[in-house]
């Protein structure tokens, strides 16, 4: 069976654009590969995180991934930094990674501008250590949003790189991105993608955020000029939203177009405050049912499954490199 990889950092709650663009996509694929996620922590932690938070949302991450429907009995879910060896081959690839591709990735240049104050040396790596999470498990597909497309591409370069330097080594891994949801856009600015650390909460839906919030938020969402309900370039907030009602129901946007016709931007908001509250409310019931010890025992089991794959992977690495 085929392998796929993905993760998502503990930066905060998890928002509807990370479940629409990666973790909906994850659930479906789990039937036809064998799955491994990650709560990404060794990522989080290149903007400054509170411990105390920082702890909480790990398990949370966890815990949400099991509410939104990955199956644990099939699935490996498991914390990054409990498995050294993402962390040491990040530093071996970091020497076949070159400065000039790092500076061109587009995440590090918006990250770097969003925390003038910490530009530290992780923020700048991060796509090198992502490439070292994926790659230390022979993994095939990684299914992502688009915002991690480009760091795919560094991925596999730097698999294929190692490859011819030191011989065959690494699996080449794929991206999946889903044409539709891979870039939801943020409720106050359809200008950039929907991110779990904006500075205004009025951005994104976590999907912690009690449904009255929540519908709160939609009904005060961004809309563009004019008043029928349609989608199209000219219309990049309307196509959002669509966007996000087509995904959440399973039907298709031209339908929702035709339902509405006729009616203005408020019924439509309205209809899609109720679907997003009813989501929410069915995930928070699952999220509040599972037990945080029990997680934490689950992580523990699953970190032991992962460094038994990192293991073998880092002898391999380190016998070609000549370490060994
Ligand atoms: N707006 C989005 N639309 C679709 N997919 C998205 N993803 C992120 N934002 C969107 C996908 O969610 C997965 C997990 O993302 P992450 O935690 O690794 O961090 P990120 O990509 O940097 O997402 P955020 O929400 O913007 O977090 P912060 O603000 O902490 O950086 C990935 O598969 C990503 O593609």
């Amino acid at each position: 069976m085929k392998r796929i990889f993905s993760g998502v950092q503990p930066t905060n709650n998890i928002h509807i654009g990370n479940y629409l663009g990666a973790i909906k996509n994850w659930v479906e694929l789990q039937k036809d590969y064998e799955c491994i996620f990650c709560v990404v922590d060794l990522h989080a932690i290149t903007v400054y995180q509170k411990p105390e938070t920082l702890r909480q949302n790990i398990l949370d991450i966890a815990k949400t991934y099991i509410a939104l429907g990955v199956d644990p009995r099939h699935t490996i879910i498991f914390v990054q930094s409990d498995v050294k060896e993402h962390a040491e081959l990040a530093w071996i690839l970091n020497s076949i990674a070159k400065i000039g591709e790092m500076e061109r990735m587009t995440q590090f240049k918006d990250k770097a501008k969003q925390h003038k104050e910490n530009i530290n040396m992780g923020l700048f790596d991060y796509p090198v250590l992502m490439a070292s999470d994926i790659l230390l498990y022979d993994t095939e597909a990684v299914p992502v949003g688009e915002d991690q497309k480009q760091h795919l591409e560094l991925t596999r370069d730097l698999a294929m790189r190692f490859n011819k330097l030191y011989g065959d080594t690494f699996t080449v891994p794929k991206p999946i991105i889903k044409k539709e949801g891979a870039r939801i856009l943020g409720l106050d600015d359809p200008d950039k993608k929907m991110s779990k650390s904006s500075p205004s909460a009025m951005n994104y839906v976590s999907l912690l955020d009690a449904p009255e919030i929540a519908a709160k938020k939609i009904m005060k969402a961004v809309t563009d000029s004019g008043s029928e309900v349609k989608s199209g370039k000219d219309k990049p907030a309307l196509t959002n939203l669509l966007t996000i009602y087509s995904l959440m129901t399973g039907r298709s946007v031209k339908e929702i177009e035709i339902e509405y016709a006729g009616k203005g931007y408020g019924d439509f908001k309205k209809g899609l405050a109720e679907i997003v509250s009813d989501f929410l409310a069915d995930f928070q019931r699952k999220f509040n049912a599972t037990n945080d010890n029990e997680i934490r025992e689950l992580l523990s089991v699953n970190a032991n499954k992962a460094r038994v794959l990192a293991e073998k992977k880092m002898d391999q690495v380190k016998r070609k490199i000549g370490l060994k």
